[in-house]
């Protein structure tokens, strides 16, 4: 049943979609562009934004009808949640376009990165300007959809805050793990969990639910629904934020245990950490086991780039199984994946999983939310929901 409800929320999701692409491509016409214009600026929209997994805007959706109690949305709210779902689909897009460039990545939810698409026509550094363009998307649809709102401000501020933010850690990222020296003492896992936060958690966690709180209109702070505690305050966007926050590192730790781990038939991309010599979790774990011998291994061949042919090669990964991949990976990423192998990250990772969704269950039940039915509070099933989704996620 469950798996029904989802697959009919999915297509109505899908609907609004074409709605709100309509709109996009309608302005776009509307200021005279030609036809080649527009067919590529739809090409945009249809290679990046539908596609992926859709979680994060989901989200926005489904923490406002927890938020309205479980009552069916009218169809005002569901289309002015979907059009926020489509936004935060559409920052996604953004950053991943930009982020596939920068770290030379070759695939993406199973098809081509934008910048490598050849066909119709190369796209290659025109990705810069496609990306800006996908952002810039998100903020024609508030003003047309939410102008006359009087939490517009709060939408608008969100949106450029989680980008700032999310901008800060990429920077962090990228320039601990820059171009040509990768300097392993300067990686801890003090600093990973900085960048994690930062590149991760805000834009995909805090994001989409402080957007469905602001639309169902909780305040930024209100009597504890508790009824043996009513003297106390609740400020329901700091604890969102500091529960996201630690459910987003969760989330960004998977994404690199993935990177090395999943098969790019499962996660729909080629992992590039140990390449592009990134300060991910898997290295920083890797490097508080590794025996001297181990950790000069790790020094030697992190962050080597491979060799024209086997980058080549590389590119006929998707739809490979984990065998096959191994014979594609370059000598340095190779003897890489042998020591993470040796030190049993899989078996960390396991131990990792357990500890945090206890950890996460805890800060949850410790929300206080007051008795069922009561509107316009905070609930723990909004978190709840978070956690199953990624838990032991495969993808
Ligand atoms: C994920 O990092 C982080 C982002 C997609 C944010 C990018 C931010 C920008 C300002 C462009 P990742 O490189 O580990 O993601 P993936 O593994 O999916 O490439
Ligand atoms: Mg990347
Ligand atoms: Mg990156
Ligand atoms: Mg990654």
């Amino acid at each position: 049943m469950a798996s029904v409800d989802k697959a009919i929320r999915r297509t109505e999701f899908e609907d609004a979609w074409n709605v709100i692409r309509g709109e996009l491509i309608d302005n776009f016409k509307s200021h005279g562009m030609p036809r080649e214009a527009i067919d590529w600026y739809s090409r945009n929209l249809d290679h990046n934004v539908p596609g992926g997994k859709l979680n994060r805007g989901l989200s926005v959706v489904e923490t406002v009808e927890i938020l309205k109690g479980r009552r069916p949305l009218s169809e005002e709210e569901y289309f002015k949640a979907a059009v926020l779902r489509w936004c935060v689909e559409l920052l996604q897009a953004f950053f991943l376009v930009a982020d596939d460039l920068m770290d030379s990545s070759i695939t993406r939810r199973g098809q081509p990165c934008w910048y490598r698409v050849e066909k119709p026509e190369k796209v290659g550094n025109i990705a810069v300007n496609d990306c800006t363009m996908l952002e810039a998307a998100i903020y024609y649809l508030l003003k047309k959809h939410f102008r006359k709102d009087s939490y517009y401000v709060d939408l608008l501020e969100l949106f450029q805050e989680s980008a700032h933010l999310t901008e800060m850690g990429q920077l962090l990222d990228l320039i601990t793990a820059s171009e040509n020296s990768v300097d392993l003492n300067t990686f801890s896992m003090k600093k990973y969990s900085l960048i994690a936060v930062y590149k991760t958690a805000f834009y995909s966690f805090y994001l989409p639910v402080a957007l469905a709180m602001r639309i169902c209109g909780i305040p930024n702070s209100y009597p504890d629904p508790d009824p043996s505690n009513t003297r106390s305050k609740v400020k329901p966007y700091e604890i969102a934020n500091s529960i996201f926050l630690s459910l987003g590192e969760y989330f960004q730790i998977q994404d690199d245990y993935l990177d090395f781990a999943g098969t790019a038939a499962q996660i729909g991309k080629v992992g590039t950490d140990i390449v592009d010599g990134k300060c991910s979790w898997v290295i920083n774990t890797a490097l508080s086991l590794a025996t001297p011998e181990q950790r000069r291994v790790l020094i030697e061949n992190y962050g080597v780039k491979p060799s024209k042919e086997e980058q080549a090669r590389a590119c006929n990964w998707l739809g490979s199984t984990s065998e096959e991949v191994q014979a594609y990976l370059g000598e340095a990423e190779k003897k890489v994946k042998a020591v993470f192998e040796d030190i049993g990250i899989r078996q960390k990772y396991l131990e990792l999983e357990e500890g945090r969704y206890n950890h996460l269950m805890n800060m949850i039940n410790a929300i206080s939310e007051g008795p069922r039915g009561h509107e316009g509070v905070l609930r723990r099933e909004v978190f709840v929901n978070f956690l199953n989704k990624i838990y032991r996620r495969q993808k």
